[in-house]
């Protein structure tokens, strides 16, 4: 499957050769702001201390937030990687742009914004993570990771060639996007579109990071040991719990440097001798857990394996020590789960300040509207969970800080509803471009230019979508509004099932409060809003299944 789509990736070169010929030579008078769009994959606001984190500190992404505005209600649209991605670039929910699962391509012959800034005389790059399938179009300059993209020494696939690279892959991406700036037009504008692979699963953190959080202890959530009382059928029967799901190897890194030496000296074929057949139910398959461990660790040059042996040989002693069982294992491999994830966090908020200083040296950070955000949020064991995809807030809302001291005033914060939908439009409208009539999301400005301040006539809802079952964490189909209130879920496809949550009340969405008497006024009211928001957005037939 993944090579199928690389090679896919690999037969539209030729239409490269077309876009690039496509040049604007507009010169620009007034300057426009330049765009520098920074997306990390899965990275969660309870992992950024700007969002008041107690898990880890990260100084170069509270930059942004103190210098800019954090928004604290931005949400997806459906959230999982290659839906999000296309909703970004589209301006588009998924039923309409056609991406609404992963499995998917992008048509890449929709608009995209990217395009319309080139025609207006940006200069356009992609760099880093695209998983869209296809190539992309509408960019001066792209390197992308193919597909999900590999941590150690990653491949990347760059105006049309492939090209191996040394190092880790943030700092590598990182490289990159100083590299573009570095040979810049200078007569134009740019909008650049800079994308991590962290802190994506299976969280392989800098061999510089290997360790560094083996002596902290990391405060649990209060529902790490959920048990799904007064939650349906949904929450209980996906396959994203810490305590089953997670695999020794790939997630838990739990390998002795014996192993990893033998394994070392078996023929590839007998290592991968199961890993092929079908994408998801590979997925679901702990089987291939060592050998796809490691494919991955096997990247490592000889020094980075010695660094790797030494930490996490510490982690496997400690393992057979304690031999946890029951709720202790579930916390010990939370604790683990964290120092990775963690390590993955610091390399991007690293990399991100690096990227910051660069713009200051070059004397283009004032002018440039720094964004940075994530594909979606990310559950750090809350209901027991890893993973995202659920309508459930800590996966639905994503991180959202811009910067831009010519409009934004520094340390502001927004409450007011955000969408990924809506970052195109923005762009759009600082860049001076028309926003074409069927982009669904709407221009940030009137919060930005406001200190974060909603006009009246502003969003007071926002709707979701999420299709990619059964796959990957059997997360089940399901649509669903929420207001600042309330919460109103429907799951569908094999079950039929509605789930209602009082926000205020119950910030964890822990008591379904579908069936309660005293909230049949909210649900009938919360329906209605639903059936509205549906026909706004042109999803009016939400359990049709999509075909692309
Ligand atoms: C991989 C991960 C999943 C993850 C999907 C989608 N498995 O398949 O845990 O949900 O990506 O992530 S892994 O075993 O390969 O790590 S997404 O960010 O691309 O949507
Ligand atoms: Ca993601």
């Amino acid at each position: 499957m993944l090579l199928k789509r690389f090679l896919l990736l690999l037969v539209f070169v030729g239409g490269i050769t077309l876009t690039s010929c496509q040049q604007s030579n507009t010169k620009q008078s007034v300057k426009k702001p330049n765009i520098v769009f920074i997306m990390t994959d899965d990275h969660t606001i309870q992992a950024m201390s700007a969002y008041g984190s107690k898990l880890v500190k990260t100084p170069g992404l509270d930059r942004i937030a103190k210098e800019g505005m954090l928004f604290n209600n931005c949400f997806v649209t459906n959230a999982v990687c290659g839906p999000s991605r296309a909703t970004i670039l589209t301006g588009k929910y998924s039923h309409l742009n056609g991406l609404t699962d992963n499995s998917k391509v992008f048509d890449s012959t929709q608009v995209i914004y990217p395009q319309l800034l080139k025609k207006a005389g940006y200069q356009t790059a992609m760099i880093g993570k695209w998983h869209l399938g296809s190539t992309p179009m509408g960019f001066d300059y792209y390197s992308i990771l193919p597909n999900q993209g590999q941590y150690y020494q990653p491949e990347f696939f760059e105006n049309g060639k492939v090209v191996k690279e040394k190092g880790y892959v943030t700092d590598v991406i990182t490289d990159k996007a100083i590299g573009f700036l570095e040979k810049r037009d200078h007569d134009k504008p740019f909008m650049m579109i800079y994308q991590h692979k962290a802190p994506h699963r299976n969280w392989l953190p800098a061999p510089r990071h290997l360790g560094m959080f083996d002596n902290t202890v990391f405060p649990e959530p209060d529902n790490l040991l959920d048990d799904f009382k007064n939650r349906g059928k949904a929450a209980k029967e996906q396959l994203m719990n810490i305590s089953t799901d997670m695999w020794e190897a790939w997630d838990l890194k739990l390998l002795s440097s014996a192993q990893l030496d033998s394994m070392g000296k078996l023929p590839i074929e007998t290592i991968f001798k199961d890993a092929k057949g079908d994408d998801y139910k590979q997925a679901n398959d702990p089987t291939l857990d060592k050998a796809r461990f490691y494919e991955v660790y096997n990247r490592m040059t000889d020094a980075e394996k010695v660094k790797w042996k030494k930490v996490y040989d510490k982690r496997v002693a400690e393992y057979r020590k304690l031999n946890p069982k029951g709720a202790d294992l579930v916390r010990w491999k939370y604790q683990q789960y964290m120092r990775d994830y963690l390590a993955c966090v610091v390399s991007v908020d690293e990399n991100v300040n690096r990227l910051m200083d660069y713009l200051e040296k070059i004397g283009e950070l004032d002018n440039t509207i720094i964004v940075y955000t994530s594909d979606q949020g990310f559950f750090l064991g809350e209901h027991g969970y890893f993973d995202k995809r659920f309508m459930y807030d800590e996966s639905f809302r994503t991180p959202l800080l811009v910067r831009y001291p010519k409009s934004i005033k520094a340390g502001s914060v927004s409450n007011a509803f955000a969408m990924n939908l809506d970052f195109a439009p923005t762009f759009l409208d600082y860049a001076g471009v028309k926003i074409p009539d069927d982009m669904q999301g709407v221009s940030l400005r009137p919060l930005l230019d406001n200190a974060g301040k909603a006009p009246e006539t502003w969003r007071k809802a926002v709707y979701y979508h999420y299709y990619e079952y059964p796959s990957w964490h059997m997360v089940k189909r399901h649509y669903g509004i929420r207001t600042e209130r309330y919460k109103l879920i429907h799951f569908y496809n094999d079950v039929d099932e509605w789930e209602l949550y009082d926000m205020q009340k119950d910030p964890k969405e822990m008591n379904n409060l579908y069936n309660n008497k005293t909230y049949q006024p909210v649900v009938k009211e919360l329906k209605e809003q639903l059936v509205k928001l549906q026909k706004q957005y042109k999803d009016t037939n939400p359990t049709e299944a999509v075909t692309n």
